[in-house]
């Protein structure tokens, strides 16, 4: 049998991976997987072992040890029954890197890298204004995005640099209204289901 095909989709905190990933999951049919939705749907469970732990990961912006986030993905997955996965927000840094590398990577194709570039600025005004708008989310305030921007600088960069230096990533350029930016994000999708 075929293995799964993985796209990871990464960008700063407020990039609009999860926006861009809805509109991919309608004209495509990938399944959407976010790792921090996931992380916070784990928290939300009475019963979980690390939904205190997970609160405060995502309220310092720092990131979950792999060996969580990892399970939590590969439930999805098979739960989900399907083959076509955009991982929405992972890997993050190099600890879900090499926890990646170790378990799951060689059962799945990844096929490429989905980044979507965008300053801090932008990213801090859509945060604060979905915050504002009344998110719920702990982490939508000027105190944690704070956080969330030197983790991504420091940690998550690298990463995509990992990926850069292999061929694998495809830039998009994530500062224009949605349906602008998903204009760029369909010619690199038809380009693969060609
Ligand atoms: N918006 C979107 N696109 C827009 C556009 N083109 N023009 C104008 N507005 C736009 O969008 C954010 C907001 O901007 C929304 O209000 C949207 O309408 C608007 P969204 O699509 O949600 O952006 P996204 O990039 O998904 O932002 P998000 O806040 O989800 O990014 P993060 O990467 O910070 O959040 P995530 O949920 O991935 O992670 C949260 C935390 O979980 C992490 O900080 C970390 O602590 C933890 N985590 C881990 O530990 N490990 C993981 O593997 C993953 C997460
Ligand atoms: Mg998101």
């Amino acid at each position: 049998m075929a293995k799964p095909k993985v796209i990871f989709v990464l960008g700063a905190p407020g990039a609009g991976k999860g926006t861009q990933c809805q509109k991919i999951v309608d004209n495509f049919g990938y399944v959407h997987l976010s790792a921090g939705d996931l992380l916070r749907e784990e928290r939300a469970k009475p019963d979980s072992k690390y939904g205190e732990l997970i609160e405060t990961y995502i309220r310092e912006g720092k990131i979950v040890p792999v060996e969580i986030t990892c399970s939590l993905l590969e439930n999805a997955m098979k739960k989900s029954g399907k083959e076509k996965f955009l991982i929405d927000g992972f890997p993050r840094n190099q600890n879900n890197l090499d926890g990646w590398n170790k378990t799951l990577a060689d059962n799945v194709k990844l096929l490429f890298v989905l980044f979507f570039d965008c300053p801090k600025e932008v990213c801090v005004d859509r945060c604060l204004g979905r915050g504002a708008a009344g998110s719920g989310r702990s982490d939508d305030n000027m105190q944690s995005l704070e956080k969330r921007f030197n983790t991504f600088t420091q940690e998550t960069q690298p990463i995509v640099k990992y990926y850069e230096e292999r061929g694998l990533v495809r830039n998009i350029d994530a500062t224009k209204a949605p349906e602008d930016v998903f204009g760029r994000v369909k010619e690199v999708f038809t380009e693969v289901e060609a």
